[in-house]
């Protein structure tokens, strides 16, 4: 289902929720998310791209960004950079990786 990539993808992201469970994502699997969200195809995820997906699970969103004390905006962006790890402002298939496994 649509719902649950997109619940797999955001706990990568979000990581809070999620992070015991990355040990049982495999690396084609994390690809595969990121194929999924990286909607116009040109290999990276931006952050509108983040945003379109990160907006539909407001619900989660909202209390992750409250449990940290945040504005939903503020999270938002402090949530995708920590993904970025490189800064350029997209994520590749392989920061996603990175970010999945640091967090173990
Ligand atoms: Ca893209
Ligand atoms: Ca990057």
């Amino acid at each position: 289902m649509k719902t649950d990539s997109k619940k797999i993808i955001l706990s990568v992201l979000l990581l809070g929720t999620f992070s015991g469970c990355s040990l049982l994502i495999s690396d084609s699997m994390i690809k595969g998310i990121h194929q999924k969200l990286d909607t116009n195809h040109d290999g990276y995820i931006d952050y509108s791209e983040y945003l379109a997906d990160s907006n539909a699970n407001m619900k989660d969103v909202k209390s992750e960004a409250k449990d940290r004390g945040m504005s939903v905006e503020a999270y938002q962006k402090w949530d995708f950079n920590r993904a970025d790890s490189d800064g350029n402002g997209k994520i590749s298939p392989q920061e996603l990786i990175n970010l999945a496994r640091r967090e173990l």
